[in-house]
């Protein structure tokens, strides 16, 4: 439970016209502590998010807001210069402290952000038509291409070598060798499974190594559940989560969509004989996501769309295990062996993909 006073306290610091009224815990997401607290406003109920930033995943918040500001600027920006309509439901709105700051730094130097709540949207843990598959890599597509032109300087690496596979790879390597909680034995078929598959570490890094992939500006948390999607009319106004929007890979992006879209089942689901990816799901991600970024993708970033779902789901997948190596530290747990089953659906769904790879390439051939 949260403490209230201690939210009355946050939610003074911020420019809001209103009183506190009540105030929820959200559940969604492994690392920061979200709130949805509601204000009367003169006499009309409103809400906003309140957030605290966890300071032991983003070591620097400062720059987190940082690039948080740049980037939800520029895309309002462009909103604007479109005319569209509904802008504060399209990208996502910080509200300023009572001194003009993007963040609150408390007593204890935590610190704490607030954004206008969106409503009138939902967001699912699982994906439930492939329409909403189309919409979510739509959604991260038009991200992409909205900050396509974000003027210098480069954004803040908020987590340096956060998609960094083969550091990912290594990190394993370390925790096993370890084994600090004498955990590996009861891991054993998984990390042999990853050891297993070293040879997907590299690819996609050697390719931007070589400057055959571009740098862009990418989202790097493009989970489905990251993807507001209007309640009446389905489609996607915006994507949330944006403390790991950097300089990155828009392979990434793509991939961890296929990691949290294409399977019916949750990132922890003990079912293993569900996990699977399934090809019209996939065919809707690859046509939205292409609709989307079609005008600037490069050939050798459309070559390895396939591919790239399958090296993220391994990523995520290794650091689950390697959390689960190391005692749970980064990744919030909910159970025993929580992240022992998070990694084995990560897994499951590497080879799931494996088996379907050649009728993934040509689909995307064909677009
Ligand atoms: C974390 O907190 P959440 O669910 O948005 C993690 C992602 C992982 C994801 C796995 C900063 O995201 O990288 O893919 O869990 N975020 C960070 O569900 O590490
Ligand atoms: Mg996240």
């Amino acid at each position: 439970m949260y403490n209230e006073d201690q939210l009355r306290h946050i939610s003074r610091q911020f420019q809001i016209y209103g009183e506190i009224r009540h105030a929820e815990l959200c559940k969604i997401g492994h690392i920061n502590e979200t709130y949805t607290a509601t204000y009367d406003q003169g006499g009309v109920a409103v809400r906003y998010v309140h957030q605290k930033i966890n300071k032991g995943v983003f070591r620097r918040p400062s720059q987190v807001m940082r690039n948080l500001m740049r980037v939800t600027r520029h895309i309002r920006h462009g909103l604007e210069q479109e005319r569209a309509e509904d802008v504060t439901r399209r990208v996502i709105t910080v509200v300023p402290t009572r001194n003009d700051k993007p963040y609150y730094r408390d007593r204890n130097g935590d610190y704490w952000r607030t954004f206008v709540f969106v409503e009138g949207v939902e967001t699912f843990e699982a994906v439930e038509t492939p329409s909403q598959a189309y919409q979510a890599a739509f959604a991260f597509g038009q991200f992409q291409r909205q900050l396509v032109d974000l003027p210098e300087p480069r954004l803040h690496e908020t987590i340096p070598d956060f998609h960094n596979s083969r550091k990912r790879f290594e990190a394993l390597l370390k925790a096993v060798e370890k084994d600090h909680f004498n955990r590996a034995a009861s891991a054993g078929p998984e990390i042999e499974f990853a050891l297993k598959q070293e040879k997907l570490v590299d690819v996609i890094l050697k390719a931007m190594a070589a400057g055959k992939i571009p740098e862009r500006i990418t989202h790097n948390d493009t989970k489905f559940n990251n993807v507001m999607l209007d309640v009446k009319t389905g489609r996607a106004m915006c994507v949330v989560d944006l403390d790991t929007v950097m300089p990155g890979c828009a392979l990434f992006d793509f991939g961890d969509m296929v990691r949290t879209t294409t399977s019916p089942t949750l990132e922890d689901e003990l079912d293993l004989s569900k996990v699977q990816m399934r090809m019209p799901m996939f065919r809707q991600l690859a046509k939205g996501y292409l609709d989307a970024t079609g005008s600037f993708l490069t050939k050798a970033e459309r070559n390895l769309i396939p591919f790239s779902g399958k090296l993220i789901s391994f990523t995520i997948g290794i650091r689950f295990l390697t959390d689960y190596l190391s005692g749970d530290t980064y990744f919030r747990v909910h159970r025993p062996h929580h992240n022992l089953d998070r990694a084995r659906t990560q897994f499951k769904l590497v080879e799931s993909i494996a088996r379907q790879e050649d009728a993934m390439k040509k689909f995307v051939e064909g677009l």
